[in-house]
């Protein structure tokens, strides 16, 4: 098979992608590795910044998450027995973020790829690409037991921090920074009314904990464990005391609790992969950048990505201007470690470190003074959690 861009990779990156080069008569095949209940299956990001939403419309996928969507409009840090609101709104200049759930999205950018007849490979194994600093990249895979081979001129590596593509590139030119947390995150999804209309992120001395949404019927708890921990030790009793625990009285007071419908651990990692581009294979999304969830980058970061790499795209097919491509790593890395701070600040200032000194903790409980007596501290907190520019 002959196509101008192979894309592996079928989570949000690849599809959205893959969608928009499609509705500019770019012609491009996806390889997945997994089928398309098991992508939908896994329970991943809940907030959604404004750029991503924007990318979404333009995709023509936007209309159930504008239905559906929850715009929020600020948030709540509970800590040190007080409960602060976080004005997103206001200090961002009148920015929000939209509440609508990873599989939501994925399951809105698969039913448009598969409604315009758009070649998507489910199940591919084995998936390897092959001469990629050449101008004629091909990518092999199996399926069904048999081999098949895509020319391209392209390759998109959209395969998460798991993936084939990353590992592609020479070990003499990919440089890794990486930083592992000792810590992971437990959540929880129930089909329960959520506790409090907006998010509210805690800091306590029992570790963090997070109350999210997915819809007023649809609950997302996490609290943060131990990397000891495993999923069969936390019944779902064990669960709601411990998030009661850590939640002020008066929130605990009114959580409903519920059977869980899926629970499962995160551990919490920071990573970037640098160059995000090697000949003609280009990185996006998690294959090149993990941040912990903390302040709800990973999937917004890698929305900027797309952005990047599909309007170099359009440059390269539609005027010859190759100058996007060339920028591309720089740029998108730009933003990247801008995520990475924000997100390594907001998971310094709210969980709970095994090996931390007095003086580290009074350290955390001054940043959010600080945080709440200066509105030039909100104002930085807002521009970063609705998303900086593109
Ligand atoms: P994905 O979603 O991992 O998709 C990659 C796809 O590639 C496939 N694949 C392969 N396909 C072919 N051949 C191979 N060899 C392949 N290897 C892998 C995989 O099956 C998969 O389908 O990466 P992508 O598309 O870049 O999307 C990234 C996001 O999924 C991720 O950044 C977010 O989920 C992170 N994240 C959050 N991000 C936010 O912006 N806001 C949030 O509120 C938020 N909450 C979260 C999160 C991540 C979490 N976890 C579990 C790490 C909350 C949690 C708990
Ligand atoms: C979620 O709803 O899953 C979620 C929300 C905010 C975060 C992380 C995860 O910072």
């Amino acid at each position: 098979m002959r196509t101008q861009v192979c894309i592996i990779g079928g989570g949000p990156s690849g599809l959205l992608l893959s969608q928009l080069l499609h509705l500019k008569g770019i012609d491009n095949v996806l390889l997945e590795k997994h089928t398309r209940d098991y992508v939908l299956a896994r329970i991943r990001a809940g907030v959604l910044e404004h750029g991503f939403a924007d990318l979404m419309r333009e995709a023509q996928c936007g209309e159930r998450m504008d239905r559906e969507g929850e715009i929020h409009r600020g948030f709540i840090i509970a800590h040190d027995g007080k409960q602060s609101h976080v004005d997103l709104h206001k200090y961002s200049g009148g920015n929000s973020v939209i509440v609508y759930g990873q599989t939501e999205l994925t399951r809105d950018l698969y039913d448009a790829r598969e409604k315009s007849g758009g070649k998507l490979v489910m199940e591919a194994d084995d998936v390897q690409p092959h001469d990629l600093t050449s101008a004629t990249p091909h990518v092999t895979y199996r399926k069904d037991g048999a081999e098949h081979r895509i020319d391209c001129e392209y390759v998109i590596g959209a395969d998460g921090f798991h993936g084939v593509s990353r590992k592609s590139i020479p070990a003499n030119v990919l440089r890794e920074y990486e930083k592992v947390y000792p810590f992971g995150w437990l959540g929880v999804l129930s089909r329960t009314k959520p506790v409090n209309p907006e998010l509210i992120y805690v800091k306590h001395e029992r570790g963090f904990a997070l109350c999210s949404l997915r819809s007023q019927v649809l609950s997302r708890y996490y609290i943060q464990v131990p990397l000891t921990d495993k999923v069969e030790d936390w019944s779902d009793d064990a669960f709601w005391a411990e998030l009661k625990r850590r939640l002020p009285a008066e929130v605990a007071a009114r959580l409903i609790t519920g059977p869980s419908i899926e629970k499962s651990i995160a551990p919490l990692r920071s990573f970037v992969a640098e160059p995000m581009r090697y000949g003609n294979l280009f990185l996006a999304g998690d294959a090149a950048h993990i941040v912990p969830p903390t302040g709800a980058r990973g999937l917004n970061s890698a929305a900027s990505d797309i952005y990047y790499l599909y309007h170099a795209l359009l440059d390269h097919y539609q005027k010859g201007d190759d100058r996007g491509l060339d920028n591309y790593s720089a740029k998108a890395l730009a933003r990247v470690w801008k995520a990475q701070r924000f997100s390594w600040w907001m998971t310094t200032m709210l969980h709970s470190f095994p090996d931390s000194i007095e003086y580290d903790r009074k350290l955390q409980q001054t940043e959010l003074e600080y945080l709440f007596s200066s509105a030039a501290a909100q104002g930085s907190l807002a521009e970063n959690y609705v998303g900086l520019p593109f």
